[in-house]
């Protein structure tokens, strides 16, 4: 039995996972920016926690105790080219996404680092891998946390503590559709905008990626990379098997 801290788990991926890992015995934190969100999940400790927030990170960290596992998950994007992204939109996403996901893991590695053992767990995306047009902030922050990951796991590896990448393709949550759209009347990007609605990824369920992340915090030599399901192993092999010297146009994409 291992404790875990979630963050996000007030809804989609983040919510499946703490019911999953504690239906499989763990001792789950489960965190969202308002706890009332958590209220009804059969968890050990609901705690609130904004990753944007070092005040609030380093109080929910504290009051948590002994973290085993870290699953990193709160996320978010945004539509729009990138020829007009209202910068502040970008912001917000790598705020979130990237530097959120290294600020929880700074507040919970030097205590792993002591004791010799830990394990982090970010959920990327196979948009932490390969590009698609429309998302491009939201494929930056994935690639930048990812190389944040990669670096994590050399640095830390030395102490005892592992990492792991999950990477899902399409997941049937409300998080893409809710996310902000930034197009003007007219705007020239909208055959793209449409084509990327158009593109319909096979979508795996919450719940199947939190059966994916449960396995790898069990999994006595986790991967560095794991693909979280069919589809999003067809989209990497697809971007593997594309030349890269060439941008990867949709055409390429098998997921
Ligand atoms: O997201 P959503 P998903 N500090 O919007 C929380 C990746 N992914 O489950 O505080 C802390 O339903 C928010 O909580 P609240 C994706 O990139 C997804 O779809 O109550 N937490 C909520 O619990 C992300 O990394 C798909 O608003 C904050 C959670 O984050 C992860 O999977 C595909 C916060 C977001 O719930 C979960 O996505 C893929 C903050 N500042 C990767 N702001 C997909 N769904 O298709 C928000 O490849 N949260």
């Amino acid at each position: 039995m291992a404790s875990v801290l979630i963050t996000g788990a007030s809804r989609g991926i983040g919510r499946a996972i703490a019911l999953e890992l504690a239906d499989r015995g763990h001792r789950v934190v489960a965190t969202a920016r308002e706890p009332e969100a958590l209220a009804d999940l059969p968890v050990d400790q609901r705690l609130q926690l904004d990753v944007t927030d070092q005040d609030s990170v380093d109080r929910a960290v504290r009051e948590a105790g002994e973290i085993d596992v870290l699953v990193s998950n709160a996320g978010t994007t945004v539509r729009a080219p990138l020829e007009s992204v209202p910068l502040a939109e970008f912001e917000r996403v790598y705020q979130l996404n990237t530097l959120g996901a290294l600020r929880i893991a700074q507040a919970v590695i030097p205590a792993m680092r002591r004791r010799g053992s830990g394990r982090l767990v970010f959920v990327s995306s196979i948009q932490g891998r390969l590009v698609l047009p429309i998302i491009g902030p939201y494929a930056a922050s994935k690639w930048a946390l990812e190389a944040i990951a990669e670096t994590l796991a050399i640095e830390t590896g030395h102490f005892g503590i592992k990492v792991s990448i999950v990477q899902p393709g399409a997941v049937s949550t409300a998080g893409a559709a809710q996310a902000g759209a930034f197009f003007g009347d007219d705007d020239p990007y909208a055959p793209l905008y449409q084509q990327l609605g158009a593109l319909r990824g096979e979508a795996i369920t919450p719940e199947e990626v939190a059966a994916i992340v449960a396995d790898t915090v069990e999994h006595p030599h986790p991967d560095l990379r794991i693909p979280a399901g069919a589809p999003a192993e067809r989209a990497l092999k697809s971007r593997k098997e594309a030349p890269e010297n060439e941008p990867f146009i949709l055409a390429n994409l098998d997921w």
